[in-house]
């Protein structure tokens, strides 16, 4: 008899730095989407696809919700609002090392979500006290009604299987949508990208960071696999004071960036690397709409 397969999209919804791409990370067992200490990490919407003998669940990893100060903030959030249409269950993430909290945008997008949903009440390893937790949690059902909730940490591969096991209840039958090769739907230019922005975050600081994004220019992939892949790649600066920072004193640390760089990506894409990074002043970049295009911010 043929098995009665499931697959569907799940899309992870929660304020910022909760853990969300942390999640889909550990699920997918691969580097979907970067994930650092600092706040408004993630910028778009990022598929990651994982498979087992139940089917296929295609996650899809959002911005945090937060208050936007600009319009790159906005944006940010629009993204993770319209991500929700379509999708067949919805995930809420709450970081439970946090005083409890629930957004208004988030209560309102989880009341307008008309599937299954369940929440994801992340960190608990660093709720050092085990007796807060299920205050915690009965608050949260208080506030949420009627929502399954799952203590969890996201690092724990044994935890976010049990979400998994949990999601594949929930979903439609059907055919996996993408082949079992594909971790993600993300093209691998990008993830150069992606990975290039996520050094930036970890090495600078305050707001700088914010201001910055990263396009390839250029990906050249020999197809005889002992020559190295060829990347160039421009970091877009928004504000005059911050290039030198980021440049760093005799190039010191824009060097340090572009190593980490190299090397998280030789790892990912399994072959030698020649990456050149270009630092360009484009001040105000967030307001205007054609680099916002290009770099897929709509
Ligand atoms: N101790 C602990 N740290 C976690 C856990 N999950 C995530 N983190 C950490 O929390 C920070 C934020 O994780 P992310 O996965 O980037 O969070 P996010 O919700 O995707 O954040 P944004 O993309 O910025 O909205 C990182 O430093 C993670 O290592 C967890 O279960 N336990
Ligand atoms: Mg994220």
């Amino acid at each position: 008899m043929r098995e009665n397969k499931k697959c569907g999209f799940v899309a992870l919804l929660g304020e910022t730095n909760v853990g969300k791409s942390t999640f889909v990370n550990t699920a997918v067992g691969e580097m979907v989407s970067i994930v650092t200490p600092k706040p408004q990490t993630t910028r778009t919407a990022i598929k990651g696809i994982y498979n087992n003998h139940s089917g296929q669940i295609v996650f899809v990893d959002t911005p945090g919700i937060h208050k936007p100060k600009g319009n790159l903030g906005k944006i940010m959030v629009k993204i993770a609002c319209e991500s929700l249409v379509g999708v067949d269950l919805l995930i809420l993430m709450v970081d439970a090392s946090k005083p409890l909290r629930v957004d208004e945008k988030i209560l309102g997008e989880i009341e307008r979500f008309r599937g299954p949903k369940i929440v994801v009440f992340n960190k608990v390893d660093l709720v050092k006290n085990k007796n807060e937790l299920l205050p915690k949690i009965e608050n949260l059902s208080k506030i949420l009604k009627d929502v399954e909730i799952f203590p969890i940490s996201a690092t724990s591969k044994e935890d976010v299987k049990k979400v998994i096991d949990r999601i594949f209840e929930s979903l439609p039958s059907g055919e996996p949508l993408y082949s079992d090769e594909l971790y993600t739907d993300i093209l691998e230019k990008n993830i150069a990208a992606e990975v290039i922005r996520k050094h930036l975050f970890l090495s600078l600081k305050e707001e700088i960071p914010y201001t910055t994004a990263v396009f390839i220019e250029k990906f050249a992939e020999p197809q005889d696999e002992k020559r190295k892949v060829h990347i160039e790649a421009v970091i877009l600066v928004g504000k005059k004071s911050h290039k030198p920072i980021l440049i760093g004193k005799g190039g010191e640390n824009i060097k340090r960036i572009g190593i980490a760089s190299r090397m998280e990506l030789e790892n990912i894409l399994g072959r030698k690397i020649n990456l050149r990074l270009f630092v360009k002043l484009k001040p105000d970049w967030e307001n205007d709409p054609e680099t916002l295009k290009e770099l897929g911010l709509r």
